[in-house]
């Protein structure tokens, strides 16, 4: 007999990239999810104690407190393989386990660290004023290499693996937080890779994390809170956010 998925509290809000990743995840596995949407800079000491990296996101469960999303996925899979999120044929596997890897790694440093940070959290979290030479710098010079590799891995219809994978996830969820930068990408360059970002958000419980994420990128951290209930992702009663930072932002 399966288990029956015990209920999790996610640390973090929607906003995150990978925040939505895992809540994606849990939705496809059905795990019970409550949220505590702390943005990460504004964390107290209990969140420090489970998450030592001070980063979102975090999955608290009857059995683990846990960080990082690729870590936090490979975890639900295994203690709920159902429906399973890595390709079957192993080849695929590892090729899923790199592209997650990729998204990771240089897709982010890019596209959260380069350009979102500078774009949005700069300006929106600490009040300082967006170097926009700075974003132009990341969008035309660094970039178009990650799309073109994207471009040469994307599916041409479908996702990358058959069914629906880890891999699409952690692809597709670093391009909303390009258009909350006001970066728009040239449609005639990276085809396929738009098709399949476009194909794994209507296909997955994306579609509705992302038209939530582009409601509280809008509203007050109160207002968020109704927010999220409203999409069905019940809110903590006591929370890990504070009122003020704790550090200045980080450098890469
Ligand atoms: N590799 C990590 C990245 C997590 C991450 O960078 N989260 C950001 C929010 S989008 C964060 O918590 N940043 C706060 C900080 O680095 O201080 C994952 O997949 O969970």
């Amino acid at each position: 007999m399966p288990e029956s998925p015990a209920p999790a509290t996610i640390i973090g809000g929607a906003v995150s990239p990978y925040v939505r990743k895992v809540l994606a995840v849990c939705a496809l596995k059905r795990v019970p999810v409550t949220i505590d949407p702390i943005i990460p800079f504004f964390g107290n000491e209990r969140f420090e104690a489970v998450s030592p990296l001070r980063r979102v996101p975090v999955l608290i469960d009857d059995r683990v407190t846990l960080s990082d999303s690729a870590v936090i996925c490979q975890y639900l899979e295994e203690r709920y393989p159902d429906p399973p999120l890595w390709p079957t044929d192993v080849a695929d596997r590892a090729r899923a386990r790199w592209l997650e890897a990729f998204a990771a790694t240089r897709m982010s440093d890019v596209i959260m660290w380069r350009v979102f940070n500078e774009a949005v959290i700069k300006p929106g979290i600490w009040g300082r004023p967006r170097d926009v030479e700075e974003v132009e710098r990341a969008v035309t010079g660094e970039l178009p290499p990650v799309l073109d590799y994207l471009e040469g891995v994307a599916p041409a219809d479908g996702f990358a693996f058959g069914p629906l994978s880890i891999a699409d996830l952690s692809v597709a969820v670093l391009f909303r937080n390009l258009a909350w930068s006001r970066v728009t990408l040239d449609p005639a360059r990276w085809p396929r890779t738009r098709g399949w970002v476009e194909r794994t958000v209507a296909g997955s419980p994306l579609g509705p994390l992302t038209a939530l994420a582009d409601r509280l990128v809008r509203l007050s951290p109160a207002a968020q809170r109704e927010a999220y209930a409203a999409a069905g992702l019940p809110v903590t009663t006591d929370s890990m956010g504070g009122s003020t930072p704790r550090r200045g932002p980080m450098t890469v």
